[in-house]
């Protein structure tokens, strides 16, 4: 290296590590495109580890492969190695970095999650827990016959701290089964097997699962909530970005998990009243032609969904073809 000082080397090395990693850690392609008001504060918070990530990444292997080339064994050499043993400053230095790392992480996540709903306690109004039964979560299948979760939902994704005290624009009544997901407005009573929201509104869905545990996820939101059998979680967001993502049960739940998959189509408020309109007018049509047509209030959720559930084998569009 000649005249060129080693500090000043590291420095300039540190330097062009430094600004590759943070130019790296927001231009690469690894995530779906952000299609909720949630996603890029988690998108942040990766860019983040993505880029400590690449830094250590480069700085670990330069030095091996530095080392490989430098300090190779040269021709008729055979002599020992330096011995060397230990250095308590090293030691103290690369512990002290990493738990920096992990603690500036932990703390800043806590943030992301706190700004995206993940920290408001759900039952605010009296600051109580409230023992859900499985007859509240069951509730949430809602056929349709206007029953509505009273009380909201404690675990999962709630309103931001921007929110405040505002209710939902829309109330969605999700329920996990093997292996589809149902979806149900209450408001209109209209049940299918995929979601539709309308662009920028507040939507809350309230998840309940009928058997085992299961797990709404949609990348392109970038939240995920399980649904668990006997109480009701939520999920809260704001979809931005019109179009039709996928939704993926992420929690393995039986043979067919793997095809436990629905989507989610965001579009405009005009195109989602047309669309829940005919939901309604096929569905009540389905009512009247088949054995559907029996009071579905009168039906426990078993007798309900005897017809779905046997063809649940097969996959979630079949239920559609059910209800059409
Ligand atoms: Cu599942």
């Amino acid at each position: 290296m000649g005249q060129i000082p080693v500090s000043l080397l590291t420095l300039v090395v540190g330097i062009m590590v430094t600004a590759f990693s943070i130019w790296l850690g927001q231009h690469h392609n690894l995530l779906p495109v952000q299609a909720s008001q949630q996603a890029p504060l988690v998108d942040g918070f990766f860019n983040i580890m993505f880029t400590i990530a690449i830094v250590l990444f480069v700085l670990v292997e330069g030095t091996i492969l530095l080392f490989l080339i430098k300090y190779r064994r040269r021709r008729g050499d055979n002599t020992d190695g330096f011995p060397i043993e230990g250095s308590f400053p090293l030691e103290v230095f690369w512990t002290a970095i990493p738990a920096f790392i992990v603690i500036v992480l932990g703390v800043y996540s806590v943030d992301v999650y706190g700004r995206m709903g993940g920290l408001e306690s759900g039952n605010n109004v009296h600051g109580a827990q409230v023992a859900q039964t499985s007859e509240t979560a069951t509730a949430a299948m809602n056929h349709g016959d206007g029953n509505k979760i009273t009380k909201p939902p404690e675990i999962g994704i709630g309103k931001s701290p921007i929110e405040q005290a505002k209710l939902p624009d829309l109330e969605v009544n999700v329920t996990g089964m093997q292996f589809a997901w149902l979806f149900n407005y209450p408001e209109s009573g209209v049940t299918m097997s995929e979601l539709h929201v309308p662009i920028g509104a507040d939507v809350q869905l309230n998840i309940a699962a009928t058997d085992v545990i299961h797990s709404l996820w949609v990348p392109q939101f970038r939240i995920k909530q399980d649904a668990i059998p006997g109480m009701t979680t939520r999920l809260r967001f704001v979809a931005t970005k019109p179009g039709t993502y996928p939704i993926v049960c992420t929690e393995l739940c039986g043979g067919y998990h793997g095809s436990m998959r629905s989507q989610v189509v965001v579009e405009t408020a005009d195109e989602f009243a047309s669309w829940l309109k005919e939901s309604q007018i096929a569905q009540n049509k389905a009512d009247a032609s088949t054995t559907l047509a029996m009071n579905p209030a009168g039906l426990s959720n078993s007798d309900f969904l005897s017809p779905h559930t046997q063809k649940m084998g097969v996959n979630p569009a079949t239920i559609a073809q059910l209800q059409k």
